[in-house]
């Protein structure tokens, strides 16, 4: 298993080459969901930056991941949900999101959409879902911080992502650690439907 940080995209023309046989492992959510933390988690690295000034990294970045005979792009977008943004901040945002999904679209076996477990999925969450939707493009949603939360709150999300149709529900907790075999079996189901 190696994992090793490729880079940081601003601008769409800067995304690394689509390279066959490296299909994309999407992170997406609000800002301070957890993302980078279960990245982390996930490839037993340290290699995304944690807790780094919430809705200050607008980059996408990119990392290269090689398991269990798997080839990946990890992509860890920028997050989304930050009140203090400008507007024309959240405009680059918009614009940035709708270039690289359209862009990348062929090319994503799957997008992973995190959740709080306590807070819920946001109205962001579920126009991001129905924008994947619309796309073709397969997504789970993970909840993240479920040692934060308790049953009630993880049962409340459970039931709110239901309402909306969500089938695959995978829960983890970077910090204690629970959940990698989970989500390491749907992201394998996913790399396989895309062979
Ligand atoms: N209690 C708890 N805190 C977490 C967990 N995952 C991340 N955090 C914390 O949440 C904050 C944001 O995490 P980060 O991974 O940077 O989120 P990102 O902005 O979505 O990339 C940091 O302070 C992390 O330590 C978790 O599973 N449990
Ligand atoms: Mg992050």
């Amino acid at each position: 298993m190696t994992v090793k940080f490729l880079k940081s995209v601003y601008k769409i023309e800067d995304l690394p080459p689509i390279e066959e046989n490296r299909k994309e492992i999407v992170f997406v959510g609000r800002s301070n969901v957890g993302k980078s933390s279960l990245l982390n988690y996930l490839t037993n690295s340290s290699i995304a930056k944690v807790g780094k000034t919430p809705g200050r990294t607008r980059a996408i970045n990119y990392f290269k991941w090689d398991f269990e005979k798997n080839k990946v792009y990890l992509v860890d977008l920028p997050g989304y949900g930050f009140a203090r943004g400008d507007r024309k901040e959240i405009e680059n945002w918009k614009r940035l999101m709708e270039d690289y999904f359209t862009t990348r679209r062929d090319n994503i076996a799957l997008v992973l959409v995190l959740v709080d477990a306590k807070v819920g999925p946001t109205e962001q969450d579920f126009q991001m879902m129905e924008w994947l939707q619309y796309l073709g493009i397969p997504y789970a949603v993970v909840l993240t911080k479920t040692d934060k939360a308790n049953q009630k709150d993880i049962g409340q999300t459970l039931k709110k992502l239901r309402e909306f149709g969500v089938a695959e529900v995978v829960q983890t907790s970077s910090k204690d650690r629970k959940g990698k075999q989970q989500l390491l079996k749907v992201i394998n189901q996913h790399l396989r439907e895309e062979s």
